[in-house]
């Protein structure tokens, strides 16, 4: 089976060879995948892995809008409906500079296996655009928003692709997509998920991620006759995820001390203030260059310094590590110093965040490690609640909410784990999240047939 993954290797590496990060994330899953293979030889010859590993349709189109100065501007969305075996396509949309077709395959491919270790029946999506939110007015992301949806409407539908946000989409550009979507539609319904409270959104959505992957965290140490409590905790990001991680953790009486966005990071040895915080990046959009104007004490190390000195996040000492910013932020560099200042636990929050390399030094330096498609999916987990509300027009409270999630981040765990011991890798979370995932994608695909 070995030879069946590799020839799959070898040939998407020939066919788009610049689309590292989705050959980076095939890598990950297939390779991880061989016991189950070898144990299900009859998956080979139904060219199951030819077949899982192409989405279901790609699409890209223009997004031409208007600036606030009157000058036309043209960027380039995408939907890369991946998989949708088990359910209609589902998975955030993206809005960052760098963005690539790359980036939405990956994300696409992943999210298939992350919805389906849930006990929800979703498929992969996801898509996005180059465009830059920051520095842009609310009129000029809404313009954005509004020509991006005169394409995606007729792509989307409640029971066939249901995006909702990701980096650079919060419940505001949810909300003009969704205005834009249900006035060329004439229907008001869960085609997108994050929307605002007001018209559809569903309590505990915004904070489902963040909490959830805490969730998970706890269970994790606890099966190790561990606690977050009195943990340091070094968290990236200062977005939406990691606010609702460094929150959570909090609760759990754990001490996160870092947090990072795109002009540096903040090291703030007494616990990163919360309120400071949630002024600067949740309800502004400032650097975090300005926290220390309030926190004197803490320090704050701008980008072009760590990139300079190569002192970055991951030097700061914690037993616990969580990533919550972005994909390939832990190298292998990384992965020697975390695993050098004796960090006990990777817990991955944001999507591939460790590469490929960094995960093995992680697995063989015996580190309890975490994938991001277990640990994150506590956000697509709500968004399905959100459509189940949105479907019967009722909703839930957040006390319902926030037990349901925490059930469901409890259970990946244990199914996570049970697969990796059933497989002979007992604590290889990897292994367990991938096969558990392909098992579900992979029985459905069969039993539908050839199409
Ligand atoms: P946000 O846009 O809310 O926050 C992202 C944060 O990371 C910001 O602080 C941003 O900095 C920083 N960041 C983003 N890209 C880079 C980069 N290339 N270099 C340095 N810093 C960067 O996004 P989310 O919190 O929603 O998403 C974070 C991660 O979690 C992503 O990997 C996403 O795919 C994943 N995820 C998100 C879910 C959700 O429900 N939102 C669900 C599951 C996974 P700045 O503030 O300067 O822009
Ligand atoms: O990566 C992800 O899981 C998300 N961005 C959330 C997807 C969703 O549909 O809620």
């Amino acid at each position: 089976m070995k030879e069946y993954v590799n020839s799959i290797l070898e040939h998407i590496k020939q066919i788009e060879p610049y689309n590292e990060k989705f050959l980076e994330s095939v890598t990950d899953v297939l390779t991880s995948i061989i016991p189950y293979l070898e144990a299900n030889p009859h998956l080979k010859d139904v060219s199951l892995l030819e077949r899982i590993i192409e989405p279901e349709r790609v699409l890209t189109f223009r997004v031409p809008w208007v600036d606030d100065n009157g000058i036309v501007r043209v960027n380039r969305g995408y939907r890369v409906e991946f998989n949708s075996a088990i359910g209609p396509y589902k998975g955030g949309i993206r809005f960052h500079k760098d963005v690539s077709i790359d980036t939405f395959k990956f994300l696409g491919f992943e999210q298939t296996f992350k919805n389906a270790l849930t006990s929800l029946n979703i498929g992969g999506g996801k898509g996005g655009s180059d465009f830059d939110p920051h520095g842009k007015s609310d009129m000029e992301i809404m313009r954005f928003c509004q020509s991006f949806m005169s394409e995606l409407f007729r792509h989307i539908g409640a029971h066939t692709d249901i995006p909702a946000g990701d980096i650079g989409v919060g419940e505001k550009a949810i909300g003009y997509l969704f205005g834009m979507y249900k006035k060329l539609t004439n229907r008001f319904d869960g085609a997108l998920s994050g929307k605002p409270i007001e018209f559809g959104g569903s309590f505990c959505r915004v904070e489902a991620t963040g909490y959830g992957a805490v969730y998970f965290a706890e269970k994790m140490l606890n099966s190790h006759n561990d606690t977050l409590k009195d943990k340091t905790v070094a968290v990236s990001g200062a977005g939406n995820v990691a606010f609702h991680v460094i929150k959570k953790l909090y609760e759990f009486q754990a001490i996160p001390v870092t947090c990072s966005d795109s002009t540096g990071y903040i090291y703030d040895k007494e616990g990163i203030n919360l309120q400071i915080l949630d002024k600067l990046k949740m309800k502004n959009h400032k650097s975090l260059a300005e926290y220390t104007k309030d926190r004197p004490k803490a320090k704050f190390i701008p980008r072009e310094k760590f990139y300079k000195t190569r002192n970055n996040i991951w030097d700061v000492p914690t037993d616990i590590v969580m990533p919550s910013a972005t994909e390939n932020e832990i190298n292998l560099n990384d992965a020697k110093n975390i695993v050098k200042n004796g960090t006990k636990y990777v817990i991955e929050c944001s999507n591939m965040p460790s590469t490929t390399d960094a995960i093995n030094y992680f697995l063989s330096n015996k580190i309890k490690f975490a994938p991001s498609k277990a640990v994150n999916a506590g956000g697509v987990v709500t968004s399905v609640y959100e459509m189940s509300q949105n479907a019967s027009f009722e909703s839930l409270s957040k006390e319902i909410l926030d037990e349901k999630l925490k059930e469901e981040m409890k259970k990946i765990y244990v199914d996570i784990a049970l697969t990796a011991k059933e497989y002979g890798y007992a604590d290889n979370l990897v292994i367990g999240a991938n096969i558990r995932g392909f098992k579900r994608v992979a029985t459905a695909m069969i039993k539908q047939g050839v199409v």
